[in-house]
């Protein structure tokens, strides 16, 4: 356990810097009540006043002249976000206001906050745990429900939880190995060969299981890539349009209309999907249209989901869908035949007819893109996943070690081997939540934050 934290005081404006109905200054280190004292006139002082209280009055200047009315909220160690004595001054929405606040704090004892240091704080007092901190973060990023819920479930704990609990069981096999060392001499044994093999295959199952939520954790937080891709004038464009619901891209009845890759965001019932527009893939003599081809291919290769888009009148294209098969995955092309509006002039069995021109059959479409998504995913709001590259090449370390006690257990090797790797794996189970942590690992996260949090 890392305890208290005594440092500096710290001040920054945490709201954004605009026009708006408040603006609030946070302050937090043993000497916030003294500095917000020292510009503050209300009824009585803030350094007598008791936590979780909020106090009316102005802020004025070393002339005494009023700043702003203001409202100041304090919150005593350990109750405050950070776990130091914490104030929170807001003011009216206008930035030269809070700037001026905060300049007034700083000519005191009081510094800048660097970005994400409210919340290094509130990790290195141990009011949250790593995990938890970098989904403080991910929270404030969300853009769609779906990465809001997986970034709250993180804050939350769950995958804390998650963590601690493979830990424990990691420490509990670790330990019997470290008993029959201690204890040598004596010859003791303390845990059977095939029992400890037991315990990390179990551990091991848990771990490959949680690996396996990293993609679908990185989609849901990050996005899906979806390229839309096929033969020209197959109504790709068009197709990009009637999601929108606007006019992004060209369309026209002549082959090769698109050139560039376009790219839109639309959230489809909570998810991000990114779409890429491509140009139609065929041999062209046109330099600029080649170009465009290559970007497709591009797109393909860089696509979670490839919708192949087919005109239903001139059938089926097999060797694009070769080609793609190339480039990508085959369970990530979804069969897509539109202008089904025009009927169903070829016995086409495969592929989810659509129109882009009625929005006929965009549901299914929709629908399985989402498919496509939660494939395999098994989630439910109260799954712990993956979302985090960090965590996810700590969990990979952690398996890697454990593969290597059973290879080590399995040559006969010395405990002392044995009890070495497992050691290393537990090392690298708990670097996610942070019981052990370099400081470029947590300069590394807190940086990445804005200023304020
Ligand atoms: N009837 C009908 N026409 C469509 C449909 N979708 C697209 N079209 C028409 O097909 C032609 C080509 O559409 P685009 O959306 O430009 O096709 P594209 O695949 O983007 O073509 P390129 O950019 O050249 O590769 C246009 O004349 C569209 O109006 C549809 O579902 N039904
Ligand atoms: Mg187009």
């Amino acid at each position: 356990m890392i305890n208290r934290h005594r440092e500096d005081t710290i001040a920054a404006i945490i709201t954004p810097l605009g026009v708006g109905a408040v603006s609030v200054i946070r302050v937090s280190g043993a000497g916030s009540f003294q500095a917000t004292d020292s510009i503050f006139v209300g009824k009585g002082k803030i350094a007598n006043s008791k936590s979780h209280t909020v106090h009316y009055g102005k802020i004025v200047d070393e002339k005494e002249n009023k700043i702003d009315d203001v409202l100041v909220s304090l919150f005593r160690s350990p109750h405050s976000y950070t776990g130091e004595d914490c104030v929170e001054i807001s003011t009216h929405g206008n930035p030269f206001i809070a700037k001026k606040i905060l300049q007034l704090l700083l000519q005191k004892e009081v510094r800048q906050a660097e970005p994400g240091e409210f919340t290094k704080r509130a990790f290195l007092n141990n009011k949250i745990d790593l995990i938890q901190a970098e989904a403080v973060a991910d929270v404030i990023n969300s853009r769609t429900e779906a990465s809001l819920l997986g970034a709250r479930n993180q804050l939350d704990g769950l995958l804390s939880q998650k963590i601690e609990g493979l830990r424990s069981m990691l420490i509990n096999a670790s330990s019997f190995v470290e008993l029959e060392l201690d204890f040598a001499e004596e010859n003791l044994v303390f845990i059977g060969y095939e029992e400890l093999q037991q315990k990390i295959d179990r551990i091991l199952t848990e771990i490959n299981d949680l690996l396996s939520t990293y993609s679908f954790g990185r989609v849901i937080r990050d996005g899906v890539n979806v390229a839309l891709v096929g033969k020209p004038n197959v109504g790709k464009s068009s197709l990009l349009n009637y999601i929108l619901k606007e006019s992004r891209a060209i369309v026209s009845h002549i082959p090769g209309t698109t050139r560039d890759v376009i790219r839109e965001e639309v959230s489809i019932d909570g998810v991000l999907f990114r779409l890429y527009d491509t140009a139609g893939i065929r041999n062209s003599e046109n330099e600029i249209e080649r170009e465009g081809v290559t970007r497709s291919r591009e797109a393909v290769k860089n696509a979670d989901i490839v919708l192949f888009i087919n005109d239903v009148e001139q059938g089926f294209s097999n060797e694009i869908y070769s080609e793609l098969k190339n480039l990508t995955n085959s369970d990530r092309i979804i069969l897509i035949l539109n202008k089904i509006d025009k009927g169903l002039k070829n016995n086409l069995k495969e592929g989810i007819p659509i129109s882009a021109k009625t929005g006929q059959g965009i549901d299914a479409l929709f629908k399985a893109l989402k498919q496509k998504v939660f494939i395999n995913s098994n989630y439910t709001e109260k799954s712990a996943i993956i979302a985090n590259f960090r965590h996810y090449q700590c969990l990979k370390k952690t398996k890697e070690y454990l593969l290597n006690a059973k290879e080590s257990l399995k040559n006969k090797l010395s405990g002392e081997f044995v009890a070495l790797d497992l050691r290393n794996a537990e090392n690298s189970l708990s670097e996610i939540i942070g019981v052990v942590t370099s400081d470029d690992i947590l300069n590394n996260i807190f940086t990445k934050f804005c200023i304020g949090k």
